[in-house]
């Protein structure tokens, strides 16, 4: 083999593809652009042959609000369209066909394509990363998603908190009602640090004025305005020429990266592995990224350990990246459903020799709301 594209002949089998819907408590709930989240409800996908069981977990959320996906609508589209045309399907590339026969739901399509790599995996002992030719790292980088706050006095106690920790970026989510004097009631403690900020697509031409407050920090914006919306985004960039941009909901596959990239609406990408599609096509946009000299750092959705350890190997093949949006599960959940769950050190590191991705099947019943098997 000489390339990812090779480890598309594996041979698969399958004869279970099960359906998990969990909901897993948040220790706090978390405000932003989008909304506020006190729990993460997601499905998870079983792959099952051969006596091996793989997990691959769906990103997005219960609600249609950050993309059109929605966990109800993923568990039917896996049960009406996915699972039957799989029956077919004998290799990797036949089932990345089965998926990409389906338009949109990407989250949905990877989380196939990751239980059905993660059953490769545990049956064979091969990866896809194992094919990645570039250079990659062991220690992942790490920094936190900081949702909406109340006040100027939690500001200041999250911002002691997790630079305590060893977060290598703080990102402050924003909105359009974004209270900027909560920022700077912290800013002695926010000098030293890597700041950044996250609208969720939420400002617009009315918001130059904040738009240009935050560009003083020095860093990307991201996904400011809405998806599509190139006349804002232009208005915008003319009215605030320092903006720098980083694009996160906006793009759901290569091509769409390579046409906002040509139209001259990124300066980096925040890569969900699951709302471009999965693995083989995050990989195609590592390359992507890598010949354009465009930054890429890997995003997340408050996954479980289940999603969290594989983003983290996505963001080791990422040298260059200061830091990933990969807090580990202790942050958001008092239980996860490994057996180990994933730490960082006080460094703002987390070591990948260190993770063991074994799920503890006891873990993922308790938290199961709803569970389908569907039999190959
Ligand atoms: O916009 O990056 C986002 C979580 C859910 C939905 C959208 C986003 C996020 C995060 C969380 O920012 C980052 C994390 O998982 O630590
Ligand atoms: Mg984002």
């Amino acid at each position: 083999m000489t390339s990812y594209h090779d480890f598309l002949d594996q041979p698969i089998q399958l004869e279970q593809l099960g359906l998990h819907v969990i909901d897993l408590p948040q220790k706090m709930q978390f405000r932003s652009g989008i909304g506020v989240r006190k729990s993460r409800k997601a499905l998870i996908v079983s792959w099952t042959a051969a006596g091996v069981m793989g997990y691959g977990e769906c990103s997005s959320r219960a609600d249609p609000y950050y993309s059109a996906e929605f966990l109800a609508g993923s568990v039917l589209l896996v049960e009406q369209f996915i699972a039957p045309a799989l029956q077919s399907a004998s290799t990797y590339r036949e089932v990345l066909q089965v998926l990409d026969r389906v338009r949109g739901w990407p989250f949905t399509k990877a989380a196939v394509e990751f239980a059905m790599h993660d059953w490769l995996w545990r049956t064979t002992g091969r990866s896809i990363f194992d094919w990645w030719k570039g250079a990659r790292v062991r220690k992942v980088p790490v920094g936190i998603s900081i949702g909406i706050l109340p006040d100027a006095e939690s500001v200041r106690l999250k911002v002691r908190t997790f630079k305590a920790e060893g977060y290598r970026r703080l990102k402050f989510k924003v909105n359009p009602s974004f209270d900027l004097s909560l920022l700077r009631a912290a800013a002695d403690l926010l000098q030293d640090a890597h700041v950044s900020f996250d609208a969720n697509g939420t400002l617009m031409e009315a918001d130059i004025p904040l738009v240009r407050e935050l560009v003083k920090f020095g860093t990307a914006l991201e996904q400011p305005f809405p998806p599509y919306r190139v006349g804002i985004a232009r208005a915008v960039q003319a009215a605030v020429p320092d903006l720098k941009i980083c694009l996160d909901e906006s793009v759901k596959s290569l091509g769409q990266l390579k046409m906002a990239h040509e139209l001259g609406l990124l300066d980096e990408l925040n890569l969900k592995i699951g709302r471009v599609g999965g693995l083989f096509e995050s990989l195609r946009i590592l390359e992507y990224g890598a010949r354009q000299n465009l930054p890429i750092w890997i995003g997340g959705m408050f996954e479980t350990g289940i999603g969290r350890s594989l983003n983290l190997q996505m963001a080791a093949l990422l040298p260059d990246a200061k830091a990933h949006d990969l807090s580990p599960s202790s942050r958001y959940f008092d239980e996860d459903i490994l057996q180990h769950p994933i730490t960082m050190s006080t460094d703002g590191l987390i070591d990948l020799s260190a993770v063991d991705r074994t799920v503890d099947p006891k873990l993922l019943a308790k938290y199961t709301i709803q569970k389908k098997i569907l039999t190959n």
